[in-house]
């Protein structure tokens, strides 16, 4: 039944919510959402999601062929997927609708060294407002590893569900042991959100992304339920060697588990084991949070959204809006923009451009973020 998963009093908002996105393409953080579908938890916390397996991404550092190296990439990539696309449903009931980001809102975090694993620091940047665009840094020191990337979406509606092309990249840099660095650039997957009609949303994913870097390319195509017949959240990566033959191809489901099915053999990835969240620190002296840090700036609004105390929510999130749009309009009446703190713009990432036509991957170039490499001390002590 329709709205059947909607609290009976916002049934009604929920129709027009549907409405509005069906009438509407484009950017769908700016879409005014009944309660009950709303996240306390804003986009600029998402990067985190790419290393709730630290000890995986520390792996890589440890691969000592182009193979080894290869395969490890690609079982932190897909041990993150379950992570970033079905973890709110599990802890929230459903998809939900992230928190709209503010230009400059930052976010800093950390996974401590366990085990010889290393330290992982996270440092995200809101850079752009209209569009949304959250640029973000993963560097685990110790390892030699970095993956700098940023994101943004263009979403439509199809068929009743919406359809989200993800925009951005992201390059992970591995320093050799012997000398040198290698690089992999990493694409994303599109983004189907279902179960919309009974107020239950949640992600499936289509099409392919892909990984290119360190003498290999990996195609990894998704198939969901709807396609084919087939079951929920499948996947197929084929691993393939740029100057010679022989594919590794792996099967499986992207939110459990999955095997070698060509070219070897045995278990690949298996994410039944729990997730390790971030540990959020603050930038300023003594780990205190300035006023653009995520969990500080949101503070009031994620407490009334938990609490389901709207009213205090919706009022905390109408100042912050008009906090933001007066300081946008004092800039532009002084000819000022906000600054970047971590990032510079770049038309053009000569890394994509280099390794995308490795496996045809379009467009043929992108733009990219530029990491200044000024982490808060908070971080580096
Ligand atoms: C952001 C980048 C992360 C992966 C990721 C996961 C979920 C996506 C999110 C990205 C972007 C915003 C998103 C969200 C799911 C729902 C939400 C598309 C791609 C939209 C804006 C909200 C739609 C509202 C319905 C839930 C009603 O690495």
């Amino acid at each position: 039944q329709a709205g059947e998963a909607v609290p009976v009093a916002q049934r009604g908002s929920w129709t027009s919510f549907l409405k509005s996105i069906a009438s509407f393409s484009g950017d769908l953080s700016s879409l005014t959402a009944p309660p009950f579908i709303l996240s306390p938890v804003s986009l600029t916390e998402f990067p985190a999601y790419w290393c709730e397996r630290p000890e995986l991404f520390a792996a890589i550092a440890d691969a000592t062929t182009e193979e080894a190296r290869a395969l490890a990439v690609l079982k932190w990539f897909m041990s993150t997927l379950k992570g970033q696309y079905t973890s709110r449903n599990e802890s929230m009931g459903s998809e939900k609708k992230p928190l709209n980001p503010a230009l400059g809102e930052l976010f800093y975090g950390v996974w401590p060294d366990k085990n010889g694993r290393g330290q992982t620091d996270l440092l995200v940047e809101q850079v752009s407002h209209h569009p949304p665009i959250t640029a973000y840094v993963i560097e685990n020191r110790s390892k030699g590893l970095k993956l700098v990337g940023h994101s943004a979406q263009k979403t439509s509606f199809s068929g009743g569900s919406i359809i989200v092309k993800q925009i951005g990249h992201a390059v992970l840099t591995v320093k050799l042991p012997a000398g040198g660095e290698v690089q992999y650039l990493v694409t994303l997957p599109r983004l189907r959100i279902d179960g919309l009609w009974y107020g239950s949303p949640y992600i499936e994913l289509s099409d392919h992304s892909y990984i290119v870097g360190g003498g290999y390319t990996c195609n990894i195509e998704y198939k969901g339920k709807g396609y084919f017949s087939g079951k929920a959240h499948t996947f197929k990566a084929t691993l393939s060697p740029i100057h010679s033959s022989g594919d590794i191809v792996v099967e499986g489901t992207w939110h459990q588990n999955s095997k070698i099915t060509h070219g070897g053999s045995g278990s690949f990835h298996d994410v039944s084991a729990p997730k390790e969240e971030v540990t959020a620190v603050g930038a300023e002296a003594g780990g205190e949070m300035g006023g653009m840090e995520t969990r500080k700036l949101w503070q009031f609004v994620s407490k009334g959204i938990r609490e389901g105390d709207f009213d205090s929510a919706s009022k905390e999130k109408t100042r912050i809006e008009n906090e933001m749009r007066q300081r946008r309009k004092d800039e532009a009446a002084s000819g000022t923009t906000w600054p970047m703190k971590h990032f510079k713009p770049l038309g053009s990432d000569p890394v994509y451009e280099k390794l995308a036509v490795l496996a045809d991957i379009t467009p043929e170039t992108e733009d990219t973020y530029v990491f200044q490499d000024n982490w808060p001390a908070t971080l580096r002590s």
